[in-house]
């Protein structure tokens, strides 16, 4: 294949953002391409993870990658939390589609998810640490939910109100 092409990321609080993703019903071409490119988009934009909702595909496909050397893709397609810990912790998050804001969400310290990996093959995976953070904010962006909804609605209100001025200006450029 050619070098997968970007994807546009969609920018909080665009309404697409609510959606809520599909299961997908076959790891077939399309998938492997949409992977592809959302693989390369989450590397060009320095992210941990990507979930397709966020380049307005209502799939259900996360891909992540935790490593420090960035060569650590990891594919999930129609992942089900199987387990979450009663034990969270409050941790700092940011999302590349809430760019500059960073603020702390409570999530479990340890998830077991089933999924589908690349390849379509059935997959469970425990994960704890950063990873584990991920797969939620992730599934989280499958349901139609980014982390500001956790956050106060004075604080929420705020950063809404910052993005939407910031693509304002962003577009008179
Ligand atoms: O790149 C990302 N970093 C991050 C940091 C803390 C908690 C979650 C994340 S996910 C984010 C990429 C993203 O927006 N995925 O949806
Ligand atoms: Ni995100």
């Amino acid at each position: 294949m050619n070098p997968p092409s970007l994807l546009p990321i969609l920018c909080y609080p665009d309404p697409r953002l609510r959606t809520v993703a599909k299961p997908v019903a076959a790891v077939d071409d399309r998938i492997r391409e949409l992977i592809e490119r959302m693989l390369a988009t989450m590397y060009d934009a320095n992210g941990i993870g990507l979930a397709a909702t966020q380049v307005d595909v209502h799939e259900r496909v996360i891909v992540i990658d935790v490593s420090e050397t960035r060569d650590e893709p990891l594919v999930l397609i129609n992942p089900e939390i199987e387990w979450a810990s009663p034990e969270t912790r409050k941790g700092e998050e940011g999302c590349l589609s809430v760019p500059g804001i960073y603020d702390g969400v409570e999530r479990s310290i340890a998830v077991r998810v089933r999924a589908l990996d690349g390849q379509g093959k059935e997959r469970t995976l425990d994960a704890q640490g950063m990873l584990a953070v991920c797969i939620q904010h992730e599934m989280d962006h499958l349901m139609g939910k980014v982390f500001v909804e956790y956050l106060s609605p004075l604080k929420r209100d705020r950063i809404k109100s910052k993005l939407v001025k910031a693509q304002r200006e962003a577009l008179r450029t």
